[in-house]
This record gives C-alpha cells, sequence and structure tokens, in this order.
C-alpha cells in the first residue's frame, strides 16, 4: 500500500521566467508528484505574470501545488533547494534573478518562523498575486497564520502581476 502522509500540511509556490516556463513549471510539478518523502494532494492551474519591480526580465508562470509532509520544515527546505538544482535552477548570487524553476514555502501549517534559512510564511505571500490566487484556486477556505482570510489577503493586495 502506498505511504501516507498526515502531519504537516504545506503549499509550495512555483515560479519559472526561462526556458519555457510553463514547461519547466509542469516539469516541476511532475516532480513533486513522484518523491517519496511527501505526497502532492492537490495543484492550481498556472498562471502568467510580470515580473516583480517591472525588472527588465521575462515574465513568470507560476503556480502553487499542496503537499502532505512527514519531514520538518528545514528538511522540506533541503529537499526543494536540492530539486531545483536537479529542475536546472542555477545558482546566482543575485536577489530575484530570472530562474529556470523556484520553489518556495508559502505555508508550513500556521508555522509563523524566522531563521537563517527559512521565514514562514515566505515573506512575498500577502503581496503578490501570483501567489494568492493559485492558492486561493486550491484552498478558498484557508485562514493564513496571521488569522487573515485568503480572501481578504487577494482583496487588499496593492499590485497586479497576473494577466
Ligand atoms: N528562504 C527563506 N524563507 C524561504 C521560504 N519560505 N521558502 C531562503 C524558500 N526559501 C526561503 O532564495 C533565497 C533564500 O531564501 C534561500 O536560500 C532560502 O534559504 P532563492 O530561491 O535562492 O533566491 P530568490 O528566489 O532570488 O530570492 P527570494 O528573496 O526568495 O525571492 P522570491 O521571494 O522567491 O522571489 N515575479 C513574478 N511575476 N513571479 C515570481 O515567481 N519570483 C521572484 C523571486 C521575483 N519576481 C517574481 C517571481
Ligand atoms: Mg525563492
Amino acid at each position: 500500500m502506498a505511504k501516507q502522509f498526515f502531519t504537516h500540511q504545506v503549499f509550495i509556490g512555483l515560479g519559472s521566467n526561462l526556458n519555457q516556463p510553463e514547461k519547466q513549471v509542469k516539469a516541476a510539478i511532475k516532480t513533486l508528484k513522484n518523491q517519496q518523502y511527501f505526497k502532492l494532494v492537490n495543484q492550481s492551474p498556472l498562471y502568467h505574470s510580470k515580473p516583480l519591480a517591472n525588472l527588465d526580465q521575462p515574465d513568470y508562470c507560476n503556480a502553487v501545488v499542496k503537499l502532505q509532509t512527514d519531514l520538518t520544515a528545514e528538511a522540506l527546505l533541503n529537499t526543494t533547494q536540492a530539486l531545483e538544482i536537479d529542475l536546472g535552477r542555477q545558482v546566482k548570487n543575485t536577489r530575484w534573478a530570472a530562474r529556470v524553476i523556484d520553489l518556495d514555502i508559502l505555508l508550513f501549517d500556521k508555522l509563523i518562523m524566522t531563521s537563517e534559512r527559512l521565514t514562514l510564511p515566505h515573506p512575498g505571500l500577502l503581496h503578490r498575486d501570483f501567489v494568492l490566487k493559485p492558492l486561493y484556486d486550491i484552498e478558498p477556505d484557508l485562514t493564513l497564520p496571521n488569522g487573515m482570510s485568503i480572501n481578504d489577503a487577494l482583496a487588499q493586495l496593492p499590485a497586479k502581476h497576473v494577466y
């Protein structure tokens, strides 16, 4: 029988703006489905969006998936970072550089934490329609760790990137 994971509910944001972004996001979702340490239980449609801060780089494809896992948050970050490299991401020192794939841990249960390597919820969560819209698609009744509903979070968004 397939192993079941129940301990933690996690949402991962996927983003790509290089080498056929839509293809990259689909390939990443397929890879996430095949991992033994977590179970992919839902996935959003794909969205297309303009880069943050009007950076001069290609448009993005974004999506969100929901996972169940027994891993700790740090162990999950190790796993997603290793998968980014497997999926062809090159390590750059420039923040927000164009990338083949980015896997961000958006939410890990209702955990709120900041360590050297991990901030939860993801610091961009409340500011990005390309994250909140796909999150709403798969969990419309979600309450964020700060007590805000996903509906209210979407309503307060200052800028629109999704088109
Ligand atoms: N890190 C801390 N918290 C987390 C978390 N919750 N999930 C640390 C994942 N990583 C987390 O990330 C830098 C470091 O963040 C990691 O080493 C990890 O320890 P990175 O992926 O190497 O670099 P980055 O992605 O360039 O930096 P950053 O600040 O994470 O950027 P974001 O927030 O990922 O934004 N525009 C559109 N339209 N769509 C996008 O998807 N993405 C970005 C990147 C910019 N503009 C975009 C999009
Ligand atoms: Mg990132």
